[in-house]
């Protein structure tokens, strides 16, 4: 198999943590986003959709989504669980991953794509007043997950997992889109210490 990775963009970094805390070492090839590699007709026809991360299986398919990859590794490599164990446990980290994504990582992404100059040619048009619509929408969000992680040590629980991680390279994604973490989130605070420095959050 082949990983398709993408430097310091966070899709691809969440597939990089996500592999060193299983692991997990896969032959890697790096596409300059910066030079619009994604773009060229080589790696097009690898992922039509001209994004990464991009997995080329031995049989022949072609995996992209982060999700879709990391639940491909925890299947083959079930230990340390990272979707959680159990029915219900699996449903909670489910819940928290999507919504990380969802209020939290596609947020910053818009502000960040929308406004960034980096992004001109990847987001066309980019639509400055949608970045600015989405600048709220990221701080209301952390104010709730700052009131959770009152509750508990990780975004699901006790248990590190995959929401963790789609968390972390959210907040992360909030330098590059010049979002600053508001200075009153003490629990939200305590949390990205505790998972940034886990050696996973180097990859
Ligand atoms: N939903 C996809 C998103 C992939 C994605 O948007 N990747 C970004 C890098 S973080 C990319 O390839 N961007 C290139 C572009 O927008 O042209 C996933 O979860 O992997």
């Amino acid at each position: 198999m082949q990983l398709y990775d993408g430097g310091r963009a966070p899709n691809p970094r969440r597939v990089r943590i996500f592999l060193a805390e299983k692991g997990i070492s896969v032959p890697t090839e790096q596409v300059d986003l910066g030079s619009l590699k994604h773009k060229a007709a080589e790696f097009a026809a690898i992922n039509p959709l001209q994004r990464v991360p991009a997995l080329v299986l031995d049989e022949g398919r072609v995996l992209s989504e982060s999700i879709a990859i990391c639940r491909y590794f925890e299947a083959l490599h079930p230990e340390p669980a990272l979707f959680g164990r159990g029915p219900l446990e699996e449903a909670w980290v489910e819940m928290w991953q999507r919504r990380l994504e969802l209020h939290l990582l596609f947020p910053v992404a818009h502000v960040f794509r929308n406004l960034h100059p980096a992004m001109k040619e990847m987001e066309v048009p980019q639509v400055p007043a949608w970045a600015e619509a989405n600048k709220p929408r990221v701080m209301d969000f952390l104010a709730l997950l700052d009131r959770e992680l009152g509750t508990r040590r990780y975004v699901a629980g006790e248990h590190y997992s995959v929401a963790d991680i789609t968390g972390m390279i959210a907040v992360d994604f909030m330098k590059p889109a010049k979002l600053a973490m508001p200075e009153d989130l003490n629990n939200l605070k305590r949390w990205h210490e505790d998972v940034s420095s886990r050696p996973s959050a180097k990859a």
